[in-house]
């Protein structure tokens, strides 16, 4: 059965999605944005209160990379967290009365499956192309931002092969038209990752400092402060190049310069004791300090409308 706090296999986590947004409390609603390259659906599930008005929104996905288990335990946490904090907790409340929060639980559904069942540490998609017989595409160096400059392989038997052209893999180009198509909407894009404590915004394919640098890394480190809070955990907040390493094709970047103003990237616990195998023991503690950090990000973004 489904658990939050066991990583659940992708079957699992589509029943999952189809049971919570027919719960039926009038906060939840599943969208379909297209199929994996192997066929699955990429559904994002939308949380906020019914509307008559357009409400600004927040985009979060998790699980760009298939090893990174506890990336998608956090976005089925945060689903069920603010269904069932809403009413309750005053800033979750006054979020979902103000603006949509759009979750899309798994990004690389594939690779994810992949990892459950042949490879626990496989990190990019599942993808086949002639002329090369390795598979699979780094998903987050396949969005059109400074795409395959630095940080990134053209050889597609890498790790982080950046794809045979911007969006060349199916579950991206769902994604950037999702978002795309919600631009004047989506004042914020939250990805979630792991391992390695950081929370990171643009940029990375460049060293060259975002315009706004100054309000996101302020926003980044009130963020981390909260996240500290509850169990002292460290995070360091920084541009990603200078962070952690330059790397082109991400999706924070991507969002960034398509306009989304607050663009994070979250790499979550540990600092490598576990790393990508992270004991199903932490997914709580993990998950509720980063509610902290995330809750910290929208209500700055919700003030700053
Ligand atoms: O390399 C990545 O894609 C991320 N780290 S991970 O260990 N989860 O693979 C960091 C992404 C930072 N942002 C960009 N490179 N745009
Ligand atoms: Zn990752
Ligand atoms: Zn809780």
């Amino acid at each position: 059965a489904h658990s939050y706090t066991k990583y659940n296999s992708w079957d699992k986590i589509q029943s999952w999605i189809s049971s919570i947004a027919s719960s039926n409390n009038g906060l939840i609603s599943k969208q379909v944005i297209g199929n994996t390259y192997e066929g699955r659906p990429m559904t994002v599930l939308k949380l906020g209160r019914r509307s008559s008005s357009t409400k600004p929104a927040i985009f979060m996905d998790c699980g760009i990379h298939a090893r990174e288990w506890i990336s998608p335990a956090f976005c089925q946490w945060f689903v069920k967290e603010a269904l069932s904090t809403y009413g309750q907790d005053s800033q979750m409340t006054s979020l979902l009365n103000e603006m949509d929060v759009f979750v899309l639980p798994v990004f690389n559904i594939d690779g994810y499956d992949y990892t459950h069942k042949s490879n626990r540490m496989w990190r990019k998609t599942r993808s086949r192309k002639s002329g090369s017989s390795c598979i699979g595409t780094d998903p987050n160096r396949n969005f059109n931002a400074g795409w395959c400059t630095t940080g990134a392989s053209s050889n597609p038997c890498s790790d982080t092969f950046c794809g045979y052209s911007p969006e060349s893999e199916i579950e991206v180009k769902n994604v950037a038209n999702f978002i795309r198509r919600n631009k004047s909407i989506i004042k914020a894009y939250i990805t979630v990752h792991s391992y390695s404590q950081l929370l990171l915004f643009p940029y990375s394919y460049t060293f060259e400092l975002a315009a706004t640098h100054s309000e996101l890394l302020k926003v980044a480190e009130g963020a981390s402060a909260a996240l500290r809070s509850l169990y002292g955990t460290r995070y360091t907040s920084g541009p990603g190049a200078a962070t952690i390493y330059p790397a082109a094709g991400g999706s924070d970047d991507w969002a960034y310069d398509l306009g989304v103003k607050y663009s994070y990237t979250f790499e979550l616990r540990d600092t490598g004791r576990y790393g990508f195998l992270l004991p199903e023991s932490q997914i709580k503690p993990t998950c509720e300090e980063t509610m902290l950090a995330v809750k910290y990000i929208a209500a700055y973004v919700q003030k700053n409308l």
